[in-house]
């Protein structure tokens, strides 16, 4: 697959979803397929995305994250940071197989949502192998499916006035939960989903279950694992110290952790 057209690619096939929307042929296949969602709501997001694709088409960001094949799969695809977040509520959740999971969209949207994995799993998907770059000096490449946070974002109603995007996660490391944050660039790039499965699986728990961040053009502690809240705000201010990630207000890693 060609790196470089596949936003294009992407944007016509869901035209072809509008389509089939308005009572036409359905031109959708594969992965790309809407489904799940209503068709005024398809339409009102197709309006949004495109939108979005014209204030990226001004930035420089577009590039996407170089995509690998099956053949460099890493044999093992390691854990970093939490593994098994702890307390009650978790372990329940993990022993239902996330049945009753929830991600909140909130904050700077039109329509907050309450996404259900299966919610999630009905939305357009993305399939990626790509290369995990953490800090500490590992690297691994794996295969990630997931929803484009754009899709969600636009499903939402993404405000104008929304300039990031906060990642809440269920677990803790010492004193407070875990949290990340990127910018509206990033948040609408192509290749930055929120995973449900690696490697052809329903993601590990200690790779984030039920649902992570993949932030393709940023570094490993960016990738939010264990999400349970999507936020639009204005300013990372009112956000944990104000530097917009977990790491970032504790030791000095960059926000902008561009690779
Ligand atoms: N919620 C949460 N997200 C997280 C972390 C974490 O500890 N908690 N660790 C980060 C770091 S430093 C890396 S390198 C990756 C590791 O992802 P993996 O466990 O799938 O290898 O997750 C990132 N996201
Ligand atoms: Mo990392």
């Amino acid at each position: 697959m060609s790196d470089l057209v596949l936003p294009r690619r992407e944007l016509i096939l869901r035209a072809g979803g509008l389509v089939a929307a308005a009572g036409a042929l359905p031109l959708l296949s594969g992965c790309d397929a809407i489904n799940g969602v209503e068709p005024v709501r398809k339409i009102l997001s197709l309006g949004e995305e495109m939108h979005f694709a014209s204030q990226r088409a001004l930035t420089n960001r577009d590039a996407l994250a170089r995509e690998f094949t099956r053949a460099d799969l890493s044999p093992v695809f390691r854990s970093n940071g939490t593994r098994m977040p702890a307390g009650a509520d978790y372990a329940v959740h993990a022993r239902r197989g996330f049945a009753d999971w929830r991600v909140a969209v909130r904050g700077l949207v039109a329509r907050p949502l309450s996404l259900s994995m299966a919610d999630i799993r009905a939305m357009p998907q993305r399939t990626q192998i790509t290369r995990h770059d953490c800090v500490e000096g590992w690297s691994a490449i794996g295969e990630w499916i997931g929803v484009p946070l754009r899709s969600v974002l636009a499903a939402a109603g993404l405000r104008d006035s929304a300039r990031y995007i906060v990642f809440r996660c269920a677990d803790r490391i010492g004193d407070a939960d875990y949290y990340e944050s990127c910018d509206r660039v990033d948040a609408l790039h192509p290749q930055t989903i929120l995973a449900w499965a690696l490697n052809g699986e329903v993601l590990p728990i200690a790779n984030g279950a039920p649902l992570r961040l993949r932030i393709e053009r940023q570094l490993g502690y960016k990738h939010a694992k264990y999400l349970t809240a999507i936020e639009a705000v204005d300013s990372l201010d009112q956000v944990g110290a104000g530097k917009g990630g977990y790491w970032e207000d504790r030791v000095d890693y960059e926000w902008y952790a561009g690779i």
